[in-house]
């Protein structure tokens, strides 16, 4: 790590794990060291306008003021350096994102549902199909209201607070909400998406280093808020078909009857802070 970037460090950003995080760490780099310049600089001259013209060397107001350009310059290069930053490389960092998505195939795709206060995760299982959701199904033991007359649905899985990937491989998280809005904040993977009701946003990355995440709500979603947070695991492409193949043994095994034990054991035992059925009514939101 070179020294520039101890700014990222100092400023609690964990280290980054995705393909593309390194240019937003750049420029956050940049931004930082640039506004620290900014805070010197200004502040250097704001001590020097406060002895400069002190009272005692004019007590009488001067009403032109300054008369040379410097300060037209001053301002005019701040200005430059901002919109560079903002045209040259902010904005074509963030239409990279939303715009050169990679193809659905090469991608795993993966739909993040949020809730009060959990994210659950719905993947297509071997078949690559997603099967049909609806809010007429949803229940405690089906969350997401999976249609058990899909066919396509059979085999899906859907687990509640952890998502596995595997590595090197891009992942494409379609996301949505079934009550207010959230953000699905990933920060080592340096992306961001608001889970919105009724709307689906697609997010991607590529997670280059294995291990565990932190996966955190990043909008101020209710009073659970401060709980509502998950893990993302980025395993080898061995540990990822291991997990996939026990995913689907347990999503097999809770097809049988509906209330069976095994329909509870395929939910993680990451129990969000407050009950996740919609049955209690939401304050605030
Ligand atoms: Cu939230």
């Amino acid at each position: 790590m070179n020294s520039l970037a101890l700014i990222n460090e100092f400023l609690g950003q964990p280290p980054n794990a995705s393909s593309h995080g390194y240019q937003i760490d750049h420029i956050l780099e940049f931004c930082h060291w640039f506004m620290a310049a900014l805070f010197f600089g200004w502040s250097a001259f704001f001590i020097f306008v406060l002895i400069r013209f002190r009272r005692r060397r004019h007590p009488r107001a001067d009403h032109l003021g300054v008369r040379s350009g410097i300060s037209t310059h001053l301002e005019f290069s701040v200005v430059l350096i901002e919109a560079v930053l903002l045209l040259g490389f902010a904005i074509p960092l963030w239409a990279k994102r939303v715009n050169q998505f990679p193809p659905g195939k090469e991608a795993l795709v993966v739909h993040v549902v949020a809730q009060q206060f959990s994210f659950n995760y719905h993947l297509p299982g071997p078949d690559g199909q997603f099967g049909r959701r609806d809010v007429g199904f949803v229940s405690n033991s089906n969350p997401l209201g999976l249609d058990p007359n899909d066919p396509a649905g059979k085999d899906d899985i859907v687990t509640t607070g952890e998502l596995h990937v595997p590595l090197n491989r891009p992942v494409i998280a379609e996301l949505s909400s079934k009550d207010v809005i959230h953000d699905f904040f990933l920060a080592a993977m340096r992306i961001a998406g608001d889970a919105i009701p009724g709307s689906l946003i697609p997010i991607w990355f590529t997670p280059i280093k294995a291990g565990t995440y932190e996966v955190i709500c990043g909008q101020l979603c209710g009073l659970g808020h401060y709980g509502m947070k998950g893990t993302l695991v980025v395993d080898t492409p061995q540990d990822y078909e291991a997990w996939l193949k026990e995913r689907a043994e347990l999503a097999g095994g809770a097809q049988g009857a509906a209330p069976s034990p095994s329909a509870g054991a395929a939910q993680p035992q990451n129990k969000p802070p407050a009950p996740a059925a919609s049955a209690s009514p939401s304050p605030g939101g």
